[in-house]
């Protein structure tokens, strides 16, 4: 048996064994349905890096601009839909005890695909939210009629509704996502190359707390040291083989 096989039938065992699940995903889950990549080169936008748009400081500075570049996002997650990766944690969590699924990303598929327990840490790019008075609509409008939209109460200037670089995420979103890696037994890191803060840290607070880590992803991360397991492939492809699906796909 390869080494490829050996791990898969070795996280098959652990994942089949354990009764509480956490699961961080990053964009890696979602390129398989056509969403660019956060770092990857079909991430690029105008030669913008991503970093250097998504902040407050880009925002205030040229929203117009800002948004052209998640009207853009908008766009391209537009007619993306869930794929074999997200349909395979949506039933995963119907087969565990306890499942949370925590994700980066904010192109909502793991909604799509029927996951219910899902912190988004990062926000969701389908709400926008009024920079003045902090009202919140959903908006799926591409592309937008405005540019920067226009909150529908005080006419003042909406955002989207996602965390930029240097902001804070809100403590009750870290607290959930530290709860279910304390309370998890196995943790499944996808498709993030462990870069961003908290986030990556996850990973580290489930080894210092004994948990077993698995990471799918196309190469090694800078965590993958720390953890018990990773398999090098598509998510969309080995997610599905890391346990036994109950469902009939017609
Ligand atoms: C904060 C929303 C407190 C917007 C995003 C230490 C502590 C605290 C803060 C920091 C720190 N160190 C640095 C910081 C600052 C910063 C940070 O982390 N910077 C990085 C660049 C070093 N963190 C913050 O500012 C956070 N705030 O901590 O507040 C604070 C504040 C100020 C000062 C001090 C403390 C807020 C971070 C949130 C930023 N917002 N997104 C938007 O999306 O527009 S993050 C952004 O990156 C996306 O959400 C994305 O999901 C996320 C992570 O990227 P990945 O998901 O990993 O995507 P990437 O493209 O990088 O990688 C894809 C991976 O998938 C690759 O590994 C690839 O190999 C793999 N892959 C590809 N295809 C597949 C695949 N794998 C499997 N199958 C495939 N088919
Ligand atoms: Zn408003």
């Amino acid at each position: 048996m390869n080494e490829m096989h050996e791990k898969i039938s070795a996280a098959l065992d652990i994942i089949e064994h354990c009764s509480s699940l956490t699961v961080l995903t990053g964009a890696g889950i979602s390129a398989e349905s056509g969403v660019p990549t956060f770092r990857g080169k079909e991430g690029l936008w105008r030669n913008f890096r991503s970093e250097d748009l998504a902040t407050p400081e880009a925002f205030w500075n040229n929203p117009k601009l800002v948004w052209e570049w998640y009207d853009w996002r908008r766009n391209a997650a537009r007619d993306a839909k869930p794929n074999p990766g997200h349909f395979a944690l949506a039933e995963l969590e119907d087969q565990k005890k306890k499942f949370t699924l925590i994700t980066q990303n904010i192109d909502g598929l793991h909604q799509l695909a029927g996951s219910r327990n899902i912190i988004e840490m990062h926000g969701n790019i389908w709400q926008i939210r009024c920079t003045k008075c902090g009202d919140v609509q959903q908006s799926h409008k591409v592309p937008l009629d405005e540019i920067p939209p226009r909150c529908g109460l005080c006419n003042e200037i909406g955002r989207p509704n996602v965390v930029w670089f240097g902001e804070i995420i809100p403590m009750e979103v870290i607290d959930r996502s530290l709860k279910a890696v304390e309370e998890c037994e196995v943790m499944l890191i996808v498709g993030t190359s462990g870069i961003v803060e908290p986030a990556a840290s996850m990973g580290l607070v489930a080894k210092q707390t004994g948990k077993t880590v698995i990471e799918i992803n196309l190469e090694y991360t800078p965590n993958s040291p720390l953890f018990d397991l990773t398999i090098l492939g598509k998510s969309g492809e080995i997610l599905p083989l890391l346990f036994t699906s109950r469902k009939v796909y017609s």
